[in-house]
């Protein structure tokens, strides 16, 4: 387990204290946003509105932000965009940095930020600060998998109980604009490991790891230094800590955390509950942690045809991890008092985000399958697993992993793989040390350099992947797209990647 997380933080004290609460005046503080992406922005008016002196800065002087420039431009944001803005900070005195989750800890900037002693802090502890608006619950949820799904059936709970509960943060909801948002009662946040990382104050009343395994190994440097920022999530938690009874890391996250006094932990698990836990017992999801007579008996909360409804498989057995992202959405959700009905209704009620698991096409005996959502090795290997017969294709920005168990546990099913992905020495190592007889398709890399600029050509590896996987895919078999990697090397983000395969799917398949 890795060090207490709370230590490597000399400048947190020296965040200004002025900013506590979302309207008290920012004037004469001097800030700087790095980023003007879907965090930077909101930031950035925010401070801005508020009378701090902001400047944002990005490496990027291609994409079309004058929308954004305008409003910025009401607040006097002084934008600066392009590579020559982010290799250091500007010459201006700062009190404070408020950094986008994309910028690693080691970007030059962010480096000359502490060398010059200015505190760095990210949107989660800004928003955690400046909350207020509204008197919401905060129910964070991370883990390497399965966020965004238990993230949103989470909020369809909340729902269900006639609550006003929004699914925010990494998902791609600002969590600033939730803080702000008049009226809501209950936040559903997913928060990722970037995030995690520029946070210290946050107090959760309930916070869920739903399991770890190694990823964003190149943004944090090490594998115990991921899991150290994942364990942040539990810092001073209110009242219940929820942890994965399979995954024990996560359990030991729980017993080093520094918590509120009477704060519980409370395990999930797909099979049958202990007191303390929620759990399955037949085909029902049952809860024997937050009910008084948990020692003799267990509430029932919904079926295990609920969670496959939930997740796009009705009348089948749901999958496994889709049993335990539903019992960490209940956890969270009982928590705060949700009832067992309410559960139910909520999974009833959800369905499954874009690509994720979706059967874009099924044509001549071929299915072919958008999971483009598998941005890492973990999420690849239950993909995998759920196929006999896999067209894979695969790659992309390997963010430092090692691909050698997924070709080990699964090269049997592979019929051949199709690869994307402007780096694939890592996938050839794994390839050559495991299945070296394996048919690979290396698909040319479309990454071009404008004017120093990266441009993301991605539709063309696509439609050449598709090309080339209808080539080799029989009868029986599954085009897969889960690539088991981030996808920002030729696409704009994973939701790009999967539309940009749908679109050639059909267009190959004249559907
Ligand atoms: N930028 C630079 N230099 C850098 C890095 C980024 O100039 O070194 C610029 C980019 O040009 C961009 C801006 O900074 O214009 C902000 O980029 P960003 O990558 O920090 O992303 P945001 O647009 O602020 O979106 C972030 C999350 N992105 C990342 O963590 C990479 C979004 O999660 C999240 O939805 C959003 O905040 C709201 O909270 C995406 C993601 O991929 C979906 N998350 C990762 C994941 O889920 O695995 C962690």
């Amino acid at each position: 387990m890795a060090e207490n997380p709370f230590i490597d933080y000399p400048n947190a004290a020296a965040v200004p204290s002025a900013l506590v609460g979302p309207s008290s005046s920012l004037d004469g503080l001097r800030i700087l946003v790095t980023g003007l992406g879907v965090t930077g922005f909101p930031a950035a008016v925010h401070l801005g509105e508020r009378g701090a002196d902001v400047i944002v800065v990005d490496g990027d002087d291609q994409a079309d932000v004058s929308e954004k420039a305008q409003i910025l431009e009401v607040f006097d944001v002084d934008i600066r965009r392009g590579g020559e803005h982010v290799t250091t900070l500007p010459n201006e005195p700062l009190d404070l940095v408020v950094t986008s989750p994309g910028w690693r800890p080691d970007h030059p900037l962010l480096l000359a930020a502490a060398e010059a002693g200015v505190p760095v802090i990210g949107e989660v502890e800004l928003a955690w600060r400046i909350r207020g608006t509204n008197d919401a619950k905060w129910l964070a949820i991370t883990g390497t998998n399965g966020k965004t799904t238990t993230t949103t059936m989470l909020e369809s709970m909340l729902l269900a109980h006639g609550l006003k509960g929004k699914a925010c943060g990494n998902i791609g909801a600002p969590l600033l604009e939730a803080v702000l948002e008049p009226g809501l009662e209950v936040l559903a946040i997913e928060l990722s490991s970037f995030q995690l990382h520029w946070q210290y104050s946050l107090s959760a009343d309930s916070a869920a790891v739903l399991n770890i395994a190694p990823d964003h190994l190149d943004w944090h440097g090490s594998a115990d230094a991921y899991e150290a920022d994942k364990a942040r999530i539990y810092h001073q938690t209110k009242t219940a800590c929820i942890y994965n009874v399979a995954d024990e890391v996560t359990l030991h996250m729980v017993e080093d955390a520094d918590v509120v006094a009477g704060a519980k932990a409370i395990g999930f698990t797909t099979g049958i509950p202990r007191p303390g836990e929620l759990g399955v017992v037949e085909d029902m999801l049952v809860d024997r942690a937050f009910i008084p007579q948990r020692y003799s008996s267990a509430a029932e909360l919904a079926s295990l045809d609920d969670v496959a409804a939930a997740t796009g498989a009705p009348g089948r057995e749901p999958a496994a991890h889709q049993v335990s992202n539903a019992l960490a959405a209940a956890a969270l959700a009982r928590s705060i008092g949700v009832p067992g009905q309410a559960i139910s209704e909520g999974l009833k009620n959800h369905s499954l985000g874009a690509h994720r698991m979706v059967t874009v096409a099924d044509n001549s005996g071929v299915r072919w399958i958008d999971d483009s959502k598998a941005t890492n090795t973990h999420a690849a290997n239950a993909s995998l697993g759920s196929f006999e017969s896999i067209v894979w294709i695969a790659g992309g920005l390997p963010k430092g992993a090692d691909f050698t168990s997924l070709f080990a546990e699964h090269g049997h099913r592979l019929r051949a793989l199709v690869l994307i992905g402007t780096d694939d020495s890592a996938f050839r190592e794994a390839i050559a040390a495991t299945v070296p007889d394996l048919e690979v398709i290396r698909i040319e890399p479309a990454l071009a350099v404008d004017s120093g600029v990266p441009q993301r050509r991605g539709e063309a590896v696509v439609a050449a992947a598709v090309e080339a996987a209808a080539g080799v895919a029989h009868s029986g078999d599954a085009v897969l797209l889960a690539p088991a990697a981030a996808s920002m090397d030729q696409f704009l983000n994973y939701n790009t990647r999967g539309e940009l395969f749908t679109q050639a799917v059909h267009a190959h398949l004249g559907s």
